[in-house]
């Protein structure tokens, strides 16, 4: 392993710009977000120059697409997105220094540039080819509006740009049996001028930077992927498109087409970095361009091809560019076993968990890195969440910090009683709080937050023994002298507990420092002071009173949440059912030999002994007879009488269950199989009327 942040000056970490077609889901902050922001904390904890950026991807063809479906503009539907996403991150407590969008000035401009130069420097093959073309849209096809089968695994809803089954980066030319995802229709091949970026001539780079370079210090799941790529063979990819939306092609010919989404968008992290560099008035240059500075990616594993090769091929070509040092990607977070999704609303979306679990940000922060898919798929599960909470945050974390703060105001007046002598399990427990900072540290700097986070825990792990083990509470009536050495050097852990927690429980570490009362300390307890002298806390020092850090969560509120996921799974069950495929053709004449009238329910019946069945009268106009139809399960009979339906009345009587039934009631059936009557419009026929 190289661990480099010490040998760099500054670090600049970028989280994945979210798509602004959907709110942030806990997906998104497992897999990016949520490591993201505990590692730029943890740095700036420990006194580094680092810069944090993202901001909303609002181009590629997901956005009009995503916009037509609500009714709305793409425009509308960027501002919507945008601003719930950046109030999200922001409540959520996500510390990015700077949070841009790619519809700003400042990026397309810095993405024209940045095209400009490549193709003013040659970097680019222009060619005239084949496209994938939708002649009843009257629109070409790439990317998420083409899908296919997946020429490498055979999956068989690949899209024009990446088979999500087996990771595969595409051309939308490569699928097989390819259907435009607007009309379906098979498309057809078009000729059209497009701009690729040769990355078969970066191949010898990427080699060398990735394959040699990074073997060691990268994910095995990061650095598998990019090895498996290299070793298939690079070819050229468009970089251009023919699309209405997205940053006009700069150069001559680039009439009416737009950068290719995943050119523009990683340049909005240099945006984003020159956007917040002019508001704060800095340079960002050396944020990108000092060999001294340390990049970091922090990405799901669906875009690892995106900042591993294609991205760093670009800057490469441009030049005068840094290329990440590391790239964190995180594989996927599902949710109560199924695969999260935006467009099948099967998610946990952030905007509403704030509103259903306020001021609880912590506790979702907690499971989704105890539970972080780093090495592997992960599941959430709502259980989990509250077990979690109950078992862990409650009664270790909160429970621990509750005692040593209630007792020190029950014996001490809340002023921190002095340490006088030490005996060997109190230097213990102290030499072991001086190891913890350290521990972390090498778990984060690793990028192994679940494993730091289960630091963090031991630490407040350590504090309840040590309550348990020393027993103030008991000990009190012999020797009050003893109980303060034991109640300093719990306090001593709590403040540990303070200053620890912060990367990952940012809002319960500030609410431990205000019990604690960092504020009248002379010096401040941190990251870097804790190893040298484990006494945060001098005797002397008064306390606020005690406050409970988390709370239970009852078995109401996630079955609250689970009742939610229900009724999306149900809804998502009645649009997956097929539609039946339409009947042989008739011709008029076998069509016009159904009578078909008017009618009315005369009295309706259940049939004895049967469930489905009901018994009616119906007169229709020509006379009054009993129909027996399958609906019990749908209608109760009472509120049958009087209603108008459509009968067929010349359909050859048969009898059922005894009782002859004289005709057919018209019915819809529903995906879901409830059965509804065709019913005349109110009052537009009178019994008897034909229906033609
Ligand atoms: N907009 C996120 C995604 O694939 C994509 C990331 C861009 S990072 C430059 O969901
Ligand atoms: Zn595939």
């Amino acid at each position: 392993m190289t661990h480099q942040e010490g040998s760099f000056s500054r670090t600049t970490v970028t989280a994945a710009l979210p798509y602004t077609n959907g709110p942030i889901h806990i997906g998104h902050l497992a897999g990016v977000y949520v490591p993201a922001d505990i590692y730029c904390r943890f740095l700036r904890l420990t006194g580094k120059d680092v810069l944090f950026v993202c901001g909303s991807d609002e181009h590629g063809v997901a956005i009009p697409m995503k916009a037509k479906k609500e009714g709305i503009t793409p425009r509308e539907l960027i501002d919507k997105y945008h601003k719930m996403i950046e109030a999200s991150f922001g409540e959520f407590g996500i510390t990015f220094d700077n949070y841009s969008r790619t519809s700003s000035k400042i990026h397309t401009e810095t993405a024209s540039d940045f095209f400009k130069q490549l193709y003013e420097q040659g970097d680019f093959l222009e060619e005239t080819g084949a496209q994938l073309y939708d002649a009843e849209a009257e629109q070409f096809l790439a990317d998420r509006f083409v899908t296919g089968t997946c020429p490498k695994c055979g999956y068989e809803e690949a899209y024009g740009d990446q088979c999500e089954h087996c990771g595969s980066s595409l051309n939308a030319t490569d699928l097989i049996r390819p259907k435009s995802v607007i009309t379906g229709a098979v498309p057809i091949l078009k000729e059209t001028r497009h701009w690729y970026l040769p990355l078969d001539q970066y191949e010898g780079f990427l080699k060398q930077w990735i394959l040699k370079g990074h073997k060691n210090d990268w994910k095995p799941n990061v650095y598998g992927q990019c090895k498996s790529w290299i070793d298939d063979g690079l070819k050229p990819r468009a970089v251009t498109r023919d699309l209405d939306w997205g940053i006009p092609v700069p150069v001559p010919g680039g009439e009416g087409k737009v950068l290719y989404v995943w050119f523009d968008a990683p340049i909005g992290y240099i945006s984003s970095t020159r956007e917040w560099a002019a508001r704060e008035g800095k340079d960002w240059e050396p944020y990108w361009k000092d060999p001294k500075t340390r990049l970091l990616h922090f990405i799901g594993k669906d875009n690892i091809v995106f900042h591993c090769i294609i991205f760093p091929s670009m800057l490469k070509a441009h030049g005068g560019y840094i290329l990440p040092d590391n790239v964190p990607a995180n594989e996927f977070l599902n949710l109560e076993g199924k695969k999260l999704s935006t467009s099948r609303n099967w998610a946990v979306w952030l905007h509403e968990y704030l509103q259903d679990f306020p001021d609880m940000q912590d506790v979702l922060r907690y499971v989704l890195t105890a539970n972080a898919p780093e090495t592997k798929d992960n599941d959430f599960t709502w259980k989990d969440f509250q077990a979690r909470n109950n078992n862990e945050l409650v009664a270790i974390f909160g429970n621990f910090v509750n005692r040593v703060v209630v007792l020190t105001h029950k014996y001490f007046d809340g002023v921190v009683p002095a340490g006088t002598s030490l005996n060997k399990t109190d230097q213990e427990v102290l030499l072991a709080l001086s190891d913890f900072p350290q521990r972390i540290s090498d778990s984060l700097e690793r990028f192994r937050f679940r494993e730091g986070l289960q630091e963090l825990m031991s630490l407040a792990r350590l504090g309840n023994k040590y309550l348990a083990d020393e027993e103030p509470w008991k000990v009190i009536k012999e020797d009050p002298e003893r109980v303060g050495t034991i109640l300093n050097t719990a306090l001593q852990l709590a403040a540990g507990l303070a200053v620890l927690a912060e990367p990952f429980l940012p809002f319960t570490a500030e609410k431990l420092k205000q019990i604690l009362n960092f504020k009248s300390l002379k010096s401040l307890p941190s990251w870097g002071s804790l190893p040298e002298h484990a006494n945060s806390l001098p005797s002397g020092h008064l306390i606020a009173p005690a406050e409970l850090l988390f709370r239970k969560i009852e078995d109401s509120e996630v079955d609250a949440q689970l009742e939610k996921l229900m009724q999306t799974k149900k809804e998502n069950e009645m649009s997956d059912t097929p539609l039946l495929p339409q009947k042989e053709t008739i011709d008029y004449e076998t069509f016009s030999k159904l009578d078909l009238r008017v009618g009315t329910i005369l009295s309706a019946e259940k049939m004895p002994k049967t469930k489905k069945l009901i018994v009616m009268k119906v007169d229709t106009g020509l006379d009054t007879r009993t129909i027996i139809s399958g609906i019990a399960e749908h209608y109760e009979p009472e509120s049958l009488i009087g209603k108008k339906v459509t009968v067929l009345v010349n359909l050859a009587p048969r009898p059922l269950r005894g009782v002859e039934s004289q005709g057919m009631l018209l019915l819809a059936e529903n995906p879901d199989g409830k059965l509804t009557f065709v019913t005349p419009e109110e009052g537009a026929s009178t019994n008897g009327a034909p229906i033609t």
